[in-house]
């Protein structure tokens, strides 16, 4: 992770973890989310501790939804690091993992990814070749489907960088997130999708500037991940919902895990940084980024964990 990793490494990452003999009675298996739309295939881990509760409840977490944003699976492949070895033996990660199975899928676009990497860095969609006209890509965060509409915040327009497609849930790498999350949701307490930039942690709903009726449970428990990022290196991460701190845009998978799959505690986290790289951040950066926001999330997990 002092190099950002290509497509084939990140597959290779995942392969040779389920393989790996880990310790502290940690397992990873390898699972396949499906296919994208240029027929690549979409990986998840599952990391759980053996000899732990039975029945444990579970945690979602996806990056890479947005191709161009690439400390989105660098973050999402630390986190796999730190939970599979916990180098440290740290006690509140034991604690975690004693108490949640976590599921960890780092890349659910790998055509955009790949795209980004070989042809144009700040490619954000799919590479879906539309019918109409000569554009490629549907925004995969506008193309979930809850309270889908291309009006607020997304693009009926093909050639947009926020085309949210033709239809709810057309395209194959929305499906392989929403069948997962049909299929099994009411298992998840916690959905929570990397993207990049603006050191923020959002909750819904983001379609409407309306709360859903358990906001400051979210609120919270989001408040715990903040203040344990601002700990390491006092990076400030604003806490609040999507279109009242950010701008309404329908179709976001956190509407879609929380108000179409049932999953109480559903977020979308803009790491690093404010602006000064953006989508660019050297990879020099991944590790304090993904580090601050690791014990964000542990810190969140706990919280949540005590109010549920
Ligand atoms: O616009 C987005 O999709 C996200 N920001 S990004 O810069 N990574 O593209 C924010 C999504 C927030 N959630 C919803 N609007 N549902
Ligand atoms: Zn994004």
């Amino acid at each position: 992770l002092n190099v950002y990793y290509s497509y084939s490494s990140i597959l290779n990452y995942l392969t040779a973890i389920a393989a790996a003999t880990l310790p502290n009675n940690m397992t990873a298996t390898l699972e396949t989310l499906g296919t994208s739309y240029e027929g690549r295939v979409v990986r998840m881990i599952k990391l759980s501790k053996a000899g732990s509760a039975a029945n444990k409840r579970k945690i979602f977490i996806d990056g890479g939804i947005h191709a161009r944003e690439w400390v989105s699976p660098a973050t999402v492949i630390y986190m796999i690091e730190m939970l599979a070895y916990n180098p440290n033996n740290n006690a509140s990660i034991n604690t975690l993992l004693n108490r949640y199975d976590v599921y960890l899928a780092p890349l659910i676009n790998p055509d955009g990814y790949q795209y980004s990497g070989s042809s144009y860095r700040l490619w954000r969609k799919n590479r879906r070749n539309n019918p109409q006209g000569n554009c490629y890509g549907v925004d995969l965060n506008r193309n979930f489907p809850f309270q889908w509409d291309p009006i607020i915040g997304g693009s009926n327009s093909p050639c947009s960088d926020l085309f949210s497609g033709a239809t709810p849930g057309s395209e194959p790498e929305t499906a392989n997130i929403v069948n997962y999350l049909m299929a099994n949701g009411d298992l998840f307490d916690a959905y929570l999708t990397i993207h990049s930039y603006g050191q923020m942690w959002l909750y819904p709903w983001g379609y409407t500037s309306a709360l859903p009726s358990d906001h400051s449970d979210l609120h919270n428990a989001a408040l715990s991940g903040k203040n344990a990022i601002a700990a390491y290196q006092g990076m400030s991460y604003l806490v609040g919902s999507s279109t009242n701190e950010l701008y309404a845009a329908a179709g976001g998978s956190d509407d879609f895990a929380k108000g179409g799959a049932g999953i109480k505690y559903s977020y979308t986290i803009e790491l690093r940084d404010q602006g000064d790289y953006g989508f660019q951040l050297p990879a020099t950066l991944i590790i304090p980024t993904a580090k601050e926001f690791f014990d964000g999330f542990v810190a969140f997990a706990d919280t949540m964990y005590t109010h549920l």
